[in-house]
């Protein structure tokens, strides 16, 4: 290995992208990791020029893989946000997209063996304490990446990875409602504050003067919408357990309006700052769950299904996470399909320390 190099899986994960770490790779101590990992992805810097990172929250993702720590798990996997212009490290989200890259990473790094032609691989999500069990395809022994599954805001078919979560209500707040309420009015706004998997809060796109349909730049690019937005949050973050959140990417905020392609609902989400080129795999989640809540802001706008498929409509096409419900509409356990890709394998070099 050349000194000062790291071996790294650059992946993709659903719609996110990263770089997957085994943790016997990377610093112990918290602080030389997260300033490693900035130096890997070239931040802070908006461009992200000297490093690997896409210059989007989307794409300065790392997944950190370690030997299962726990009896039901084959695996665990932390997750980190890597700030783009801020030199900030965050462990305060799971993230489902580079999650479904967690499975064949996990078989390819040799920390769980591959079993038939399709290996169950039982995922510890460290950040929330939660199990996912992923379904990755393993013709032969090997990963295989291909395969004829689609999803919006990837191009081309690829190898199925179906995931499963019995449960993850109040993975970050506790409960999946944390104050108790379906609607919590701040700053004049109908609110959902909720954590089926992520916390968000779910608002009406019309309460905030806005149709819902607008594209991620023409949302970005709106100074009084965003400050609007950010100052719900920095209310809603101690409301949700999460303390002050001004330095975290939680919660997420998503705008909801009504269904434009036969969905439940259209979703546009800030996460927290930048917009969402589609939405993430528990933010869809969660979105979907407060659907499910009557006399909430999402059922006003929603078109709920006859079965447990809820198309949650995004920038980009939609994304389908399935909710099992009993009788009186609880939520239950929840489950998505996404598609992983293995895009480079080898060392990675960071940038020179700062001073
Ligand atoms: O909500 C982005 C992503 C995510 C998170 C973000 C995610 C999830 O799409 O599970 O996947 O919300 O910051 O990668």
């Amino acid at each position: 290995m050349s000194e000062g190099s790291i071996p790294c899986l650059w992946m993709r994960g659903g719609t996110s992208k990263g770089a997957y770490f085994l943790a016997s790779d990377l610093p112990e101590a918290r602080e030389a990791r997260d300033d490693l990992l900035l130096r890997i992805m070239g931040s802070p810097d908006p461009a992200q020029i000297d490093g690997i990172g896409g210059a989007d929250p989307l794409t300065s993702k790392v997944a950190v893989l370690s030997p299962a720590s726990r009896e039901d798990a084959d695996v665990d996997y932390l997750f980190l946000q890597v700030f783009v212009d801020r030199a900030l490290v965050s462990d305060a989200q799971n993230c489902g997209n580079i999650l479904a890259g967690v499975g064949p990473a996990a078989i390819e790094r040799g920390l769980v063996a591959a079993a038939g032609e399709e290996t169950p691989v039982r995922i510890h999500m460290v950040n929330t304490g939660e199990i996912a069990t992923a379904r990755i395809a393993t013709p032969g022994g090997r990963v295989s990446y291909e395969g004829e599954a689609r999803i919006d805001g990837v191009p081309g078919r690829h190898a199925p990875v179906p995931l499963m979560f019995d449960s993850v209500a109040g993975s970050m707040c506790g409960a999946l409602l944390p104050t108790g309420n379906a609607v919590d009015e701040i700053e004049g706004v109908d609110c959902t504050l909720i954590d089926n998997g992520m916390p968000c809060v779910v608002m009406r796109a019309a309460d905030l003067g806005v149709e819902g349909t607008e594209s991620r730049e023409a949302l970005e690019g709106d100074a009084a919408l965003k400050e609007r937005v950010e100052a719900i949050r920095l209310a809603a973050g101690p409301m949700m357990s999460l303390g002050d959140v001004s330095e975290k990417t939680v919660p997420k905020m998503v705008l909801v309006s009504e269904p434009r392609a036969g969905g439940v609902l259209s979703t546009r989400s800030f996460i927290p700052h930048r917009v969402h080129a589609t939405i993430g795999v528990f933010a869809a989640v969660s979105v979907a769950t407060a659907a499910t809540l009557e006399g909430s802001p999402a059922a006003s706008v929603a078109r709920l299904p006859e079965g447990e498929t809820f198309a949650v409509e995004h920038p980009t096409g939609a994304a389908e996470v399935l909710l099992e419900r009993d009788a009186e509409g609880r939520v239950g356990r929840a489950g998505t399909l996404r598609t992983a890709r293995k895009l480079m394998e080898g060392l990675v070099f960071p940038g020179p320390e700062r001073g």
